[in-house]
């Protein structure tokens, strides 16, 4: 018999069987809320301060008040990695608008409703970094900072789930999505990168891009390798023509892309650069991060 975890959920530990949320949570009726998806090494959480900050960074921007003070929301997360006895694997923190009557106003919702879900994480297999991602182009638009903000991490999250629909179905593992413009956004729940001429480029988060905690690492990275990286516009076609292309995100960390579209990028295997950003990631994930076991 499988041991019910135990989820966080207003400020009790209930087990998975008793930790419910009301039919009447906007976080339901309207995907009114944010949230984080957080990674744990070796008993350690991977830039919890940083996933922090990017929760209440998002609450901000929708008027979601968070009801406990991110000192709070940091000792909740380790407590529920601690009560689950885990070490290695996958936090899910949400935030919802809470529960109200039907109708968009958030204003009738009196308090926000928090859980966090400390689990096991299914990795990609490790041949998937061996031998790197394929990739479609998928026709799913990134929104625009005007209609839905590509920067706040909201559980609205079709755009992403239709797009990664899109990517199946073309036989591929993941999405590329452009943002209004045509422009390289990001991909379904990954910010790209790709080097050429041994300099890495991202787009800007103006293009789409969500402010990757995964992609922070990579800048600290490749500051630290000495190799060069920039933010700049990207289109489709530097994509085909490039040396050498990778992925980040808290649940791929760092993969390398190497088809788009029939495209083959580069020679077709994960590049020598990239490899070097994996082993370095690879190394600061698992000796670094906030302690769940004192
Ligand atoms: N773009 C989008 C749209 C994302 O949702 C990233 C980029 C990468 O950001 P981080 O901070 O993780 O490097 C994300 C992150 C999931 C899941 O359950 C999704 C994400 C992260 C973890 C789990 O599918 N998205």
């Amino acid at each position: 018999m499988s041991k019910e975890l135990l989820i966080y959920l207003d400020g009790q530990l209930l087990p998975e069987s008793q930790a419910k949320v009301s039919v009447f949570d906007h976080g339901l009726l309207y995907g009114d809320g944010v949230f984080e998806g957080i990674r744990f090494y070796n008993g350690r959480v991977f830039r919890l301060e940083e996933h922090t900050r990017r929760i209440y960074d998002s609450a901000k921007s929708i008027l979601l008040n968070i009801p406990m003070t991110p000192e709070e929301l940091i000792k909740a997360t380790v407590e529920t990695v601690r009560a689950n006895a885990l070490r290695d694997g996958y936090i899910r923190t949400v935030v919802t608008r809470g529960t109200g009557p039907m109708g968009l106003s958030p204003y009738k919702c009196p308090k926000a409703t928090v859980f966090i879900i400390a689990a096991t994480i299914s990795l990609y297999p490790e041949s998937a970094y061996q031998n790197g991602l394929t990739m479609a182009t998928v026709a799913t638009r990134r929104p625009r900072h005007d209609i839905l903000p590509p920067a706040v991490k909201s559980l609205n999250y079709l755009n992403n789930v239709m797009a990664k629909v899109e990517a199946i179905q073309a036989g591929a593992e993941e999405g590329l999505m452009l943002n209004d413009q045509g422009l390289v956004a990001e991909c379904t729940g990954d910010n790209i990168f790709i080097i050429r001429d041994g300099t890495v480029t991202t787009p800007p988060l103006s293009a789409g891009a969500l402010d990757g905690i995964t992609r922070g690492v990579v800048f600290e990275i490749c500051n630290e390798l000495r190799i060069p990286i920039r933010e700049r516009e990207m289109t489709r076609h530097e994509i085909f023509t490039a040396d050498e292309c990778f992925l980040t995100g808290t649940a791929a960390e760092v993969i390398a892309a190497v088809k788009l579209d029939q495209r083959i990028i580069g020679d077709g295997k994960p590049g020598a650069i990239t490899n070097r950003i994996i082993k370095r990631f690879r190394e600061i994930a698992q000796s670094t991060g906030t302690p769940v076991y004192a």
